[in-house]
């Protein structure tokens, strides 16, 4: 019945098209349009159908989707139909993504592309440049508050530097993602300016109010964001004489999806940008999308369904095109945003792993695996057809969003150990190496994240003072075990540019007023290339993490094992301070790699008798295939040397 609704509908709609999309050969669209559009239909109803203007809405949803479609030139259109015939391609441990920040990395997006060669010297190719687009220059939360959608800000390029990059980057088999930042504007956009200065049409794209009345009835549940530097929910704006809803800076007003106006823009906008080569699109602060009085105003059902609808329609004009989502929310609600109530993700294809990323640290700040491994275990399987995007570090701050029953079961108090975790990566307690900075302390609530970089986080920054070696290796150490994590765990690992040569915290943020009140700008570095130069000199703490990753990169590449088919189970050992998991291959047979990493300083030992019948571990020659030797061995016992890890196979030997 509702399929026969929307077939109605669907000739209608094709039946208004304007004359000139009438005219094209659709054939293509035609056929993802009627695959897609009972999904489209129900979810737009869902959110919009009670507006009496639903149909004329979903008549310029489908006008949008068919202008971008048309102007999709014929080498993206070609890829979109590989990869719909090969639709696990992202999911091969071929691919090995870098983040950066164009003007930090290389002065713009010219300089990217004359540096594409020292990428792939490392191996990388996925390429996310962070946001480009125009924004104001100082209120920018580093090109999170964008002034324009379609246009690249001067002081990073143009329009046709994209173009050059994601050329040259295609040609290379390198895939470009590129950030949508799909939750706000900075309020210097034209729909801003034009909503403040009183046109109606623009004040309904955000959330604005006359009074206090309802920013105060949210304010009773909404959390916030940024506590220190932009405390509130809730903006004045004198000349609107309103308020705007701004959950992050004050600069950034929350787009209102409750709109279809705005959620027909924001699908022009991914086609635009899918359009000039994007083949990632990460979408910012997904779990935000959706604003309900009386609740946090995160990871709401509707965000999902936005999503899903983003998803459809994307599908529909650009099938090839994926979605990171960038949702940096508790366990259980991260995985939602592959699509909730589906088999195969409907959403995002791809997710920021938190999780990981902060179990991780946890392992280095209190030297076992007991958190990780409990949280890992309790991080729900994922859907087919999605992938983690595993990190270390990345601009932003470290937030320590496991759960607390995981905390628990780990055998801590939540509130002890959270503390003891911002502490001991601030530098509060003298024998911690770590020379992080918090970020985000909210006094109400207590809670704090952390800052700071990769190397100074993991003690590289206080070892290279005191000059002892033995500190220097065991660093340099520590920062090859958390890459060999997120290189085995299973999905795509993104590196954060500069953690390849060790780069430290950066201070020069503080000399600029506008960056001096965020401590994230401390791990916003500018590439030093002398620094990187070094990688060649033997020796240098440059060359031992850049080859470290380099080589890890180069073996990952060959270990099919190490593709993400939630092909991974997690092996108890009776050693806290060993992470140890099996990947199997379950398109080869019985392939599998056993992957250990010693979170101690101490050497570790490990039963291999004890991992029962998981494999011939036992009996065979083990080879490590990222050194290509043999591990160590005391009779039956693996040994694993302070801050090691092993990628074990028993099948290669
Ligand atoms: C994202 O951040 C971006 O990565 C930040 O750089 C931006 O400041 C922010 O959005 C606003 O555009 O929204 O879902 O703890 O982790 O704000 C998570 C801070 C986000 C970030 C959080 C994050």
């Amino acid at each position: 019945m509702y399929e026969q609704v929307a077939h109605s509908l669907l000739n209608k709609i094709l039946d208004r098209l304007q004359p000139d999309i009438q005219k094209q050969d659709l054939r293509h669209f035609y056929t993802r349009l009627g695959a897609n559009f009972y999904a489209i239909h129900s979810l737009f109803s869902h959110l919009y159908g009670n507006r009496s203007d639903f149909e004329q809405q979903v008549v310029r949803l489908v006008e949008t989707m068919a202008s971008r479609y048309i102007e999709r030139d014929e080498e993206l259109r070609r890829i979109d139909k590989a990869r719909e015939e090969d639709h696990n391609w992202f999911l091969s441990q071929e691919i090995v993504g870098m983040a950066l920040y164009a003007d930090g990395f290389a002065g713009d997006l010219q300089g990217v592309s004359s540096r594409v060669n020292y990428l792939q010297e490392l191996g990388i190719n996925m390429l996310h440049v962070m946001p480009v687009l125009k924004c104001p220059e100082k209120a920018s939360d580093g090109g999170y508050a964008v002034s324009d959608f379609r246009d690249i800000d001067p002081r990073f390029g143009t329009l046709e530097d994209i173009r050059t990059l994601s050329q040259k980057l295609r040609r290379r088999e390198m895939l470009l993602t590129l950030d949508v930042v799909v939750n706000h504007t900075s309020d210097q956009h034209e729909w801003a300016m034009r909503a403040r200065a009183g046109e109606q049409t623009y004040q309904d794209y955000y959330y604005v109010f006359d009074n206090r009345d309802v920013p105060d009835m949210f304010e009773e549940t909404l959390p916030e964001i940024f506590p220190e530097t932009s405390p509130g929910n809730f903006t004045y704006d004198p000349q609107m004489q309103k308020w705007a809803m701004t959950v992050f800076n004050s600069y950034q007003w929350d787009l209102n999806y409750s709109n279809p106006a705005v959620f027909i823009e924001m699908v022009d906008v991914l086609l635009f940008w899918a359009n000039r080569g994007a083949d990632i699109l990460r979408l910012d602060a997904v779990a935000f999308l959706w604003k309900k009085v009386g609740t946090i105003c995160q990871n709401e059902r509707e965000a999902h369904l936005i999503l899903q609808l983003f998803k459809d329609c994307c599908q529909v004009t650009a099938p090839g095109v994926l979605f990171i989502a960038e949702a940096i929310v508790a366990p259980v609600e991260i995985i939602k945003y592959f699509g909730e109530d589906a088999v195969i993700a409907k959403e995002c294809e791809i997710a920021y792993n938190a999780t990981f990323m902060a179990l991780l640290w946890d392992a280095i700040a209190t030297k076992n695996a007991k958190l990780l491994d409990q949280g890992i275990r309790n991080l729900p399987d994922k859907l087919d057809r999605a992938t983690w995007l595993n990190y270390i570090r990345c601009h932003d701050d470290i937030g320590l969003g496991f759960d607390d029953v995981d905390i628990v079961a780990a055998g801590y108090n939540p509130k002890q150990h959270r503390d003891f975790l911002v502490n001991y990566f601030t530098g509060v307690y003298a024998d911690s190496p770590a020379r992080g900075q918090p970020f985000g302390r909210n006094e109400k609530t207590g809670d704090a994240r952390i800052s700071g970089s990769l190397a100074s986080l993991i003690g590289l920054e206080a070892a290279i003072e005191s000059g002892d070696e033995a500190r220097i290796q065991a660093s340099v150490n520590k920062i090859l075990l958390l890459h060999s994590m997120i290189m085995s765990f299973g999905g795509i690992p993104l590196i954060y540019y500069g953690d390849e040569i060790g780069t430290l915290n950066d201070r020069s943020f503080l000399e600029d007023e506008a960056k001096a009140i965020d401590s994230r700008w401390m791990h916003r570095p500018k590439t030093d290339w002398a620094k990187a130069e070094r990688r060649r000199q033997h020796g240098s703490v440059e060359q031992r993490i850049f080859d470290g990753v380099q080589r890890m990169i180069a073996v990952r590449k060959s270990i099919p094992e190490f593709a993400d088919f939630n092909n991974r189970e997690l092996l108890e050992t009776g050693n806290p301070h060993l992470f140890v998991f099996m990947r199997h291959a379950p398109m080869l047979g019985n392939g599998r790699v056993l992957v250990v990493g010693n979170f101690d300083s101490a050497p570790q030992s490990l039963a291999l008798e004890d991992l029962g019948n998981r494999g011939n571990f036992e009996y065979s020659q083990l080879r490590d295939l990222y050194s290509g030797e043999a591990p160590r061995m005391f009779k039956s016992q693996l040994v694993v040397p302070p801050y090691h890890f092993y990628w074990l196979s028993d099948a290669r030997a």
